[in-house]
């Protein structure tokens, strides 16, 4: 799943894809990089952001999709009833919702649907210190309950997601990718996605005399590096800005991992 990121302020690609005509550029790149499916966003989850209103994020992301649809499968990355059947009317087929509370639009829109745990709200989760008695666990029930409840309620398609960063510290996120085969072994299909994000950076400073962090650029081995460890670990998608290196790290790791 390659991300696109109509938006002002995204953690990695901000800014860039603002315009239009720079986002489906983009996502036709991806494409030719080796993506299934283009996730499409019109508002920014990162730590501490402002929500943008439905008008603005349907405004950024519906003629986006609308380009994208005929060429690849596209998903809209939303928590926003309005803005995901906007999407669908305009050719998504996947609802990436970090909220995991739209089961009932993507039910009615005929369409997947990708449920997201999160602790608390993206302006505020990391502010309070997250917690957890026995994160894997709990993420696994949450996520269990929500798949359930949506397939009961006649979505075909559900992927469930652990969040990573949504409320987390960095240890909660090593747990959660660390034990990622329990989501596995729920029988739902698994998303991941680490790509770029901060507990990579945190992970890999001060290392080699480096002591800053690495910013979002800087993480693309380590992205690379949890990508594989998903796709060995039975997780069916990952969400990745650097499709072309993803793909190219995971059909390496399949082609070791074969006996002989
Ligand atoms: N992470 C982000 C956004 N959407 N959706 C799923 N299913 N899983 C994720 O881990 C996930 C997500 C955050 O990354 P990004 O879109 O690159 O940044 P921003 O939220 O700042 O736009």
């Amino acid at each position: 799943m390659g991300v696109v990121n109509v938006t002002p302020d995204s953690f990695s690609d901000g800014g860039r894809y603002l315009d239009h005509e720079a986002a489906v550029a983009r996502g036709l790149q991806l494409v030719a990089e080796g993506a299934d499916v283009i996730d499409v966003g019109g508002e920014s989850t990162r730590p501490g952001a402002e929500p943008v209103g439905a008008a603005e994020e349907r405004r950024r992301t519906e003629a986006v999709v609308a380009a994208l649809s005929p060429h690849v499968r596209t998903s809209i990355d939303t928590r926003t009833a309005s803005v995901a059947e906007a999407a669908i009317a305009a050719g998504a087929t996947l609802v990436n919702d970090v909220s995991a509370s739209l089961h009932a639009v993507a039910a009615a829109g005929g369409v997947g649907w990708v449920a997201m745990h999160m602790q608390g709200d993206p302006r505020t989760m990391q502010q309070r210190r997250p917690h957890y008695d026995d994160v894997v666990a709990e993420v696994v029930d949450f996520l269990r309950r929500r798949a359930d409840t949506a397939c009961s309620a006649g979505v075909g398609e559900v992927w469930v997601d652990p969040g990573i960063g949504f409320g987390k510290t960095p240890a909660h996120n090593l747990a959660l990718l660390g034990r990622i085969d329990e989501l596995v072994a729920t029988g739902h299909r698994v998303v991941v996605g680490a790509s770029r994000k901060r507990f990579l950076g945190s992970l890999t400073a001060g290392a080699d005399g480096v002591d800053e962090p690495a910013g979002p650029d800087d993480r693309l081995e380590a992205s690379l590096a949890v990508a594989v460890w998903c796709y060995a670990s039975g997780v069916g998608m990952v969400r990745a800005h650097d499709v072309a290196a993803t793909v190219d790290a995971a059909r390496h790791a399949a082609r070791g991992a074969r006996p002989g």
